[in-house]
């Protein structure tokens, strides 16, 4: 049932209210608070399962960065108080039983097609609705198609030259066999050095014969100080969780903390300044990158923190060359994502591991043996490309929606992405993305955005509804003042130093442009007063008369 839609035919009810794409955290909370409001939705999911990123990035060593207590929904108390985390950063396989949990505690499966990819998602003007077909041949049509793709699920192996011809196995962190991989008595190339890498390296090194790491820029990573959670502290969050979560989402980065630095890192002296930081190690994970006000806006006060980290990377690693290649200095500590790790800069004291620097020469070729560098080859059996994704437009340039007068979004977008809010794009009415492009998304606790985005989306629903309305759209003029304002924030703060995925700079021909929205708690105000002042900057439009059928 729609009932927002003038039904004067057989032909002008569409299927469905929303066709929701993507069945991770953002897909399965999309269908639960829809369902919930009275809406008919239905999901179209690539993989067999639920899970998303949880479910494709199966690699050794795969963990959650943000800590397990915070990463989980609160849309349900009873959903929280019933599953218990066991560790203090969750393992890939627990966070994908949590969603099988969550799958099944609210039947949601019964609404999703599994092993179905959407291929194309056209607007009607006439009709005011969507057109969905898959690659297994449905074609369906929604009100509203909601994009819940995910940030980093395009994975992307590089293109270099040979790589058809080698003979062995070959793996990306972002689509691991199920089964897993045995590494024992191989030797193995790992190209790329982000979170998958740091990750995965420790744990493959620990099994392969030998390891050979090409690193093309070295990354800053905490230890995450891993332990397990004792009852008492999950029993203590359980009782706080709802209300530190509303705390939480008036952060920046949408993680409560019990202190918000008010303090410059260039206000103090060097030793006040390392016992903080040093704290701040030893409590593991971010912790350590929020010590002060200024770490993110300026480049003295960050380059404190960057030290520090370099300082305790050398002390960690025992040859020293290996030790400063380790160690980054082009860039200021934060800008890029950083990682959190176990025992990753430790592993490199190994003696079954080299690492290759990829600054002082690329990778030539891929032959049937090994990897090319210069005059050199490296003979392995098996590569795993830790080298990341096409994040954040990828899957949606994949799907490449059409919209208005058969705009598409790949022309929309030739000069990088374009929303309103990072939920809507002009031209294309009535189609939502979950944590898209200019939203705070991957610079928050994902599953935080993901229900305030949602959340959102089902209110601008449910309004329509009661208002007799068919059709939500952006405005070109709220659009491109969100997009400048996207900017600003992102030139006031040490962001655009870094080469990074935010920027698109990890793909050869992306627009630079930095893509998360920095600053979770203003982000979320201004999608509050924009439904308080009556969806400022948006059209809505009522139904047209539908032709009716011949
Ligand atoms: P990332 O963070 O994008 O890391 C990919 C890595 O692969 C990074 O070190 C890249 O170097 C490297 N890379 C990419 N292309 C190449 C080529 N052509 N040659 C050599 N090295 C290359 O992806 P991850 O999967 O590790 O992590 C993604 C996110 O998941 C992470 O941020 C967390 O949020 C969780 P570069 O830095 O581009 O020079």
């Amino acid at each position: 049932m729609s009932p927002t839609m003038p039904v004067n035919g057989p032909t002008a009810a569409p299927d469905f209210d929303a066709v929701i794409v993507g069945a991770g955290f953002g897909g399965m909370y999309a269908l639960y608070h829809l369902r919930r409001l009275g809406f008919s939705a239905r999901v179209f999911e690539a993989g067999d399962n639920v899970g998303g990123t949880w479910y494709w990035n199966r690699y050794p060593g795969a963990r959650c960065d943000i800590e397990s207590l915070e990463y989980q929904y609160a849309f349900d108390d009873d959903l929280q108080r019933e599953w218990n985390w066991t560790e203090r950063y969750a393992t890939q396989p627990e966070i994908l039983d949590y969603c099988n949990h969550v799958a099944e505690r609210f039947d949601l499966r019964r609404d999703m097609q599994f092993e179905t990819r959407v291929t194309a998602a056209n607007y009607e003007e006439e009709l005011q609705r969507w057109t969905i077909e898959t690659d297994r041949g449905d074609k369906v049509t929604a009100q509203f198609c909601i994009l819940a793709t995910g940030c980093l699920s395009a994975a992307r192996v590089p293109e270099i030259p040979g790589q058809e011809e080698f003979t062995g196995p070959w793996y990306h962190t972002g689509e691991w066999p199920h089964e897993g991989v045995d590494f024992s008595g191989q030797r193995v190339a790992v190209i790329g050095t982000g979170s998958s890498g740091i990750q995965s390296i420790p744990q493959i090194a620990a099994q392969a014969a030998h390891v050979t790491v090409f690193q093309r820029t070295p990354n800053y990573s905490l230890p995450a100080n891993q332990i397990p959670l004792t009852p008492e502290q999950i029993s203590d969050w359980k009782d706080k969780f709802l209300e530190w979560r509303r705390e939480a989402r008036k952060t920046p980065f949408g993680i409560r903390t019990d202190r918000m630095p008010a303090d410059s890192a260039l206000g103090v002296s060097k030793e006040e300044r390392d016992t903080t930081y040093q704290a701040g190690w030893e409590a593991g994970g971010f912790n350590f990158i929020v010590a002060y006000a200024d770490l993110f806006t300026d480049l003295d006060a960050n380059d404190t923190a960057a030290e520090f980290v370099r300082d305790k990377i050398r002390e960690t690693v025992q040859d020293q060359e290996v030790a400063e290649l380790l160690a980054p200095k082009d860039y200021p500590i934060g800008t890029k994502r950083i990682c959190v790790d176990t025992e990753y800069y430790e592993t490199y004291n190994r003696d079954n591991i080299e690492l290759i620097d990829l600054n002082a020469m690329p990778i030539e070729r891929i032959t049937q043996t090994g990897v090319v560098i210069a005059d050199r080859e490296f003979e392995v059996d098996t590569i795993v490309y830790a080298t990341g994704f096409d994040a954040m437009t990828g899957a949606l340039l994949a799907i490449d929606p059409h919209g208005r007068g058969g705009a598409t979004l790949k022309d929309e977008w030739v000069a990088g992405p374009r929303t309103y809010l990072g939920l809507t794009v002009a031209g294309f009415p009535n189609l939502f993305t979950i944590t898209g492009p200019q939203s705070p998304s991957v610079l928050s606790n994902m599953i935080m955005a993901i229900e305030q985005h949602v959340e959102w989306i089902g209110g601008a629903m449910e309004h329509m509804r009661e208002n007799g309305l068919a059709t939500i759209e952006g405005t070109v003029e709220a659009q491109d003042a969100w997009v400048d304002h996207c900017q600003e924030v992102a030139d006031a703060s040490l962001f655009t130093k870094a080469k990074s995925w935010y920027l698109g700079a990890n793909i050869p021909g992306k627009p630079r442009v930095f893509m998360p929205y920095i600053g979770f708690g203003t982000y979320q105000e201004k999608c509050d007063a924009v439904v308080a002042n009556g969806y400022e900057g948006f059209t809505l439009e009522p139904a047209r008369a539908v032709p009716a059928a011949t």
